[in-house]
């Protein structure tokens, strides 16, 4: 490119490079979505169709972006893993992933529901330096998603019983988990534990190893080969298992 007058401006422009041999985290969370959510009658406390479609999108972006080892999603929020490069990463995953929550939307909602104004997402990285780190933030979020989805359900459980909000929010003032898993069990014949661990562990995005078949183009004959394809699990990522089951992941 020439040299221009203008071109001083581009020194304007921070270096905002990674710290080195760490891990790169990038966290996106809808903005405003508790009105969003509102707006778009989602279901109390979990709607199954806006975790599909938040699930559909992470698995977008990792069919797009090949670098991102792990996602992790929960609420409105994914954290997406990524084995090197800048923070321009951040704000490429979160305008595609927006978009594919724009372009899917159809996919997830039907007619009655229609999308009625543009979503925003924001979005932050944080680098890791050990496993240890790695495993502990992605625990962090796991932990949080228990800790709101138990509060939500029982939550919603005593209002749909006939509680107003205040009156629910007053009974669960400073109760533990025991508590509130003694609420749902007498009251409402929920056992927790039994609750789709969708909801209980968030939903975890990896490249699981599938068979697929096609066509070859050149002879015309059908090929399986094993291919990673990014897929949904809903697994517990706190523990050790599940780190054993996937040893390549924090390689
Ligand atoms: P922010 O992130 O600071 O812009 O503000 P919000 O409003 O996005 O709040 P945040 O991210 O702390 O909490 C997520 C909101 O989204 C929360 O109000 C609950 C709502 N939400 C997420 N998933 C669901 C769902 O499946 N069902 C319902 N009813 N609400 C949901
Ligand atoms: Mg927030
Ligand atoms: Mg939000
Ligand atoms: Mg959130
Ligand atoms: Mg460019």
């Amino acid at each position: 490119m020439a040299n221009s007058k203008f071109e001083y401006v581009r020194f304007f422009e921070q270096n905002d490079s990674l710290l080195p041999n760490t891990y790169i985290v990038i966290r996106i969370d809808g903005r405003g979505f508790h009105r969003f959510s509102q707006t778009h009658d989602f279901a109390k406390p979990n709607d199954r169709r806006a975790i599909d479609l938040m699930n559909y999108c992470a698995i977008q972006v990792m069919k797009d972006l090949h670098d991102i080892v792990i996602a992790y999603g929960q609420s409105d929020e994914y954290s997406n893993l990524y084995s090197r490069r800048s923070s321009k990463l951040a704000s490429t995953v979160v305008s595609l992933f927006t978009s594919n929550y724009v372009m899917g939307w159809h996919q997830f909602f039907d007619d009655a529901t229609p999308l009625q104004y543009a979503p925003s997402f924001d979005a932050r990285t944080v680098c890791y330096p050990s496993n240890q780190n790695l495993r502990d933030y992605l625990s962090w979020r796991q932990a949080d998603c228990h800790i709101n989805n138990l509060y939500n359900t029982t939550f919603w459980s005593l209002v749909h019983d006939g509680l107003t909000e205040i009156q629910a929010e007053d009974k669960l003032k400073g109760t533990f988990t025991k508590d509130k898993n003694e609420i749902l069990f007498s009251q409402y014949d929920i056992n927790y534990s039994k609750i789709d661990p969708i909801y209980r562990k968030g939903s975890t995005i990896l490249r699981l190893k599938r068979e697929v078949t096609s066509i070859s183009p050149r002879t015309g004959e059908q090929v399986t080969r094993i291919k990673a394809t990014p897929t949904a699990v809903y697994d517990d990522i706190i523990g050790q298992e599940f780190w054993d089951q996937h040893p390549t992941l924090l390689q």
